[in-house]
């Protein structure tokens, strides 16, 4: 599951993406000087996981990962191929979600593409481009319905061109009459969090931050404030050094840990743990994942064998301390292929190989 960094040029993108990803992207100051997709896999923070490993005392104890990519930067007219506009744009259809990445720091050094500081219009220059291209997009699909007479998808189609022409956010499921089509491959569908890089000493009460904030609430998606350039210099900190300029900066957020939370949120994935052998684990799968698909992400041969699986809760787990405790309890449940993991289980599969 992907997230795509969009923005700008000198946003921060990559800086962004080098401190989540420990990346080698390049940093500088001028625009495009990420021209290449890079993929970042990020672990995903879990206190659960941590209990987990102080329980079991696992040899190897490991998190779930997201992937983040650093895509080059969007100017005016992308969608009719400035800048490097139509890669960018490809780039952006592959991903799941969108972290879309708005300066509002100040430093008048590093040069900024619209030549002022304004995030509100940032943001609308940069969905219009997608706007723009999805209307395209859906033009050409248009078109090959033309021949077709009352083809539903062709009145969804037309319904979804006619939002976007609004200025409205698409939906991803358009319906008519018992007709519903996934629309997942327009880009203004992807979920979007709004990142707004702010100065150390700004704060998430600015008043350009509560304009992205509410922004982002009318348009069904999420926003966050973030100091990009003091976090990442505290990311490279030991933990009791961070906590004390944490301190010291009065910085309130939770930095990098609700950054990836967040967007972990926004890719709507559930975790479910693993916990045989030497090797404790979670892993993340879309929610609504069934047990059967679930066995498949650890081994193939899980799924293809599968028999059932017995699933604890984390926090029944946690209250009993141990496995013995929890077979004691009976508090394992016996669960077959259609179960839906919820956030949280601990599978044993069992399966025949
Ligand atoms: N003051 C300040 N400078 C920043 C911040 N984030 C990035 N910069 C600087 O802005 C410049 C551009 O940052 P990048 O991370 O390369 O920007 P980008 O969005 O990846 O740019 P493109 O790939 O060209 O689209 C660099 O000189 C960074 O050091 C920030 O939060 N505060
Ligand atoms: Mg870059």
């Amino acid at each position: 599951m992907q997230i795509g960094i969009i923005g700008l040029p000198n946003v921060g993108k990559s800086t962004l993406f080098n401190a989540l990803a420990k990346a080698r992207a390049e940093v500088a100051n001028y625009p495009f000087t990420t021209t290449d997709k890079n993929i970042g896999v990020v672990p995903v923070p879990d206190e659960r996981v941590e209990k987990l490993g102080e329980l079991l005392q696992p040899e190897k104890l490991t998190f779930a990962t997201i992937e983040f990519v650093d895509i080059a930067g969007l100017v005016r007219g992308a969608s009719k191929g400035e800048g490097l506009g139509n890669r960018f744009l490809a780039h952006i259809r592959e991903v799941d979600c969108i972290l879309h990445l708005v300066r509002g720091f100040q430093n008048p050094d590093v040069v900024h593409i619209e030549g002022s500081i304004n995030p509100l219009r940032d943001i609308e220059v940069v969905n219009t481009e997608l706007a723009l291209s999805d209307l395209e997009t859906l033009d050409r699909r248009i078109d090959k319905f033309t021949k077709v007479k009352n083809s539903e998808e062709r009145e969804l189609l037309l319904k979804a061109k006619e939002t976007l022409s609004t200025g409205e956010r698409s939906n991803e499921n358009f319906e008519i009459g018992n007709a519903e089509f996934k629309m997942n491959f327009l880009l203004t569908t992807k979920p979007t969090l709004y990142v707004l890089n702010i100065d150390e000493d700004s704060h998430d009460n600015s008043k350009e931050f509560l304009q992205v904030n509410d922004f982002a609430r009318i348009h069904q998606s999420q926003a966050l404030a973030f100091p990009l350039k003091i976090e990442s210099e505290l990311a490279e900190m030991e933990l009791n050094e961070r906590k004390k300029m944490r301190e010291e900066w009065g910085l309130s957020g939770k930095g990098f840990v609700e950054l990836i939370r967040k967007s972990y949120e926004l890719l709507d994935l559930v975790t479910f743990f693993t916990i045989k052998g030497r090797e404790t684990k979670a892993w993340a799968i879309p929610r609504g994942t069934s047990v059967h698909h679930a066995a498949g992400k650890v081994h193939s041969e899980m799924e293809e064998g599968f028999i059932r699986a017995e699933v604890i809760h984390f926090q029944d787990f946690q209250r009993c301390g141990s496995m013995a405790r929890v077979k004691e309890e009976g508090a394992l449940k016996t669960e077959g292929k259609e179960y839906l993991v919820q956030d949280g289980d601990i599978l044993l599969f069992k399966f025949k190989n």
